[in-house]
Formats: C-alpha cells, structure tokens, sequence
C-alpha cells in the first residue's frame, strides 16, 4: 500500500520486495478490474523487455507498472509509451543525470541505456480495456550489477532517494497524460533520435535516413533517399545511428 511504501502518488501503489515482472502482476490486476494503480518492485527476476527479451532488475532499481483504463483507441496507446519517457527524462534531469530519449522506448545517457519501457494493452478496435505501462529504471545500481551497455542515476549523479524519485516520475507521468498536447512538444525537446542519422529495421524493411520528427501516436519521420517514410513504433525491432 501507498502509505507503507512511503508515497504520495497520484496513483494506488503495490509495493513487492522481489517480483517475477511486474507487467505480469499488473496483468493479473487489470484483469481483475484495477485501474490508476502502481506495481512496484525493489528486484524484479522475470523482467520482459520487447519482443521476448529479457530485462535485468538487480535489487535498487525503479521496477514499476502503471496500470491505465484511458478512453483511447488501442492505436493512441503508444503516446503513453512517450509521456513515460518524458516523464523518466524530467526525474533524470532533476536528479542531475543528463538523460536524453532514443524512439521509441528507451531513455539513455550518452547512448547507455538509463531505462527501458514496456507496454502492453488490451481491447476492442475503438477503445482498450486497459494499457500497462512498464517502466524499469536503473536507479540506485553499480557496476557489474549493471548488464553491458547500461548506465544508472548512481554512475551518473550518486545514490537517490528512491521514493522522491518515484513520486516525481509518478506526478510527472500523471500531469502529462492528464495534458496529451504536451507531451509531443516535450518529447522532441529532449529526443536524442531527432536530427541523428539512424538505421530502423522493421520485420519487413531497413529505414536509413535522419531521423527529423515525431507524430502522434508515436510514428518517427525518417528523410530517405526516396522521401519521407514514417516508421510506427511497434514495428521498430532496432534503431541504430549510423
Ligand atoms: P527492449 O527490448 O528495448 O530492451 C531489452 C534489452 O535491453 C535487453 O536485450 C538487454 O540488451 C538490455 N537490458 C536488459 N536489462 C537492462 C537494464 N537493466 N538496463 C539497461 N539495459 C538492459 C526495453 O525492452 C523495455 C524494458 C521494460 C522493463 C520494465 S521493468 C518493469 C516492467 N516489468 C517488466 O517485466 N518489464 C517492464
């Protein structure tokens, strides 16, 4: 519960000392009916990454799982994914750690990975029955507790205190999807992919050209040889600069 863990959040909080992942657990929660509530875990074991891979969650980091009932298309689902990363972005920035967003699911600094998002739906052609946004950051982690390629708030500014840092991550997360208009705007101001020439390979085709926009609900706008092509953000298996 949310006074346990110590938090004033916009949302109702399930704290777990060690969890498989908690888009799993949040699955079960939405299928029982919950909404605006936070899965929370200090280690996380089990943790999914996309498309079957696996994400690493050694106790100290931010493991954590919203689930949303938002009046949305399932199409629409994937500008949560962005306002988390805006979100992460602020939290990071405030803690003094120079973060910076890689599209479509990633927050970074100096290209290591800070953190990673996962989210998952359910629902009908018009509107979903629920949205998990799964949000994993490397927080208060070190050295070889981190995989290859990542980096932490404790490598870039010191140990934070957790719960302050959830709660703005919460409040930040909660202004945003409250104001949708906003999160476009400030997804580009601190988007490490616009301007940069990048390789998106897809199932089907390799994109390359420089990467100059985002458009809702999350669609990256990439200058090609041939023109402009517009790659959706579930069909990115992996973006590359080049
Ligand atoms: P992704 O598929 O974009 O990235 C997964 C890749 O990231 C892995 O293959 C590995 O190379 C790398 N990686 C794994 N663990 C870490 C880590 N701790 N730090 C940096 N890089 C790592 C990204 O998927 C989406 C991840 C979402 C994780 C959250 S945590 C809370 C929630 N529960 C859950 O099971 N998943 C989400």
């Amino acid at each position: 519960p949310a006074v346990e863990y110590g938090l004033d959040a916009p949302f109702e909080i399930e704290y777990h000392d060690s969890i498989g992942s908690t888009n799993d657990r949040a699955r079960e929660l939405a299928a029982e009916g919950a909404a605006s509530v936070v899965v929370l875990a200090d280690e996380q074991v089990g943790g999914r990454g996309r498309l079957k891979r696996k994400w690493v969650g050694p106790s100290g980091g931010v493991w954590s799982s919203l689930v949303l009932r938002p009046e949305i298309p399932p199409s629409h689902a994937p500008l949560l994914t962005l306002a988390a990363a805006v979100a992460v972005t602020r939290a990071a920035r405030e803690a003094g750690v120079p973060a910076n967003i890689k599209w479509p699911n990633d927050v970074l600094v100096d290209g290591q990975k800070l953190c990673g998002i996962l989210t998952e739906m359910e629902g009908e052609a018009n509107r979903v029955s629920w949205v998990i946004v799964g949000i994993g950051i490397n927080v208060n982690i070190a050295g070889e507790d981190l995989p290859e390629g990542a980096t932490s708030v404790q490598e870039q500014a010191g140990t934070v205190n957790r719960r302050a840092f959830t709660q703005r991550l919460l409040e930040e997360f909660d202004e945003l999807r409250t104001d949708p208009e906003t999160i476009l705007p400030a997804w580009r101001e601190h988007s490490a992919t616009l301007g940069q020439r990048v390789r998106v390979e897809t199932r089907t085709e390799d994109v390359v050209g420089e990467a100059i926009d985002i458009e809702s609900p999350g669609v990256l706008v990439v200058d090609t040889d041939d023109g402009e092509a517009r790659v959706h953000a579930g069909d990115c298996e992996h973006l590359r600069p080049v």
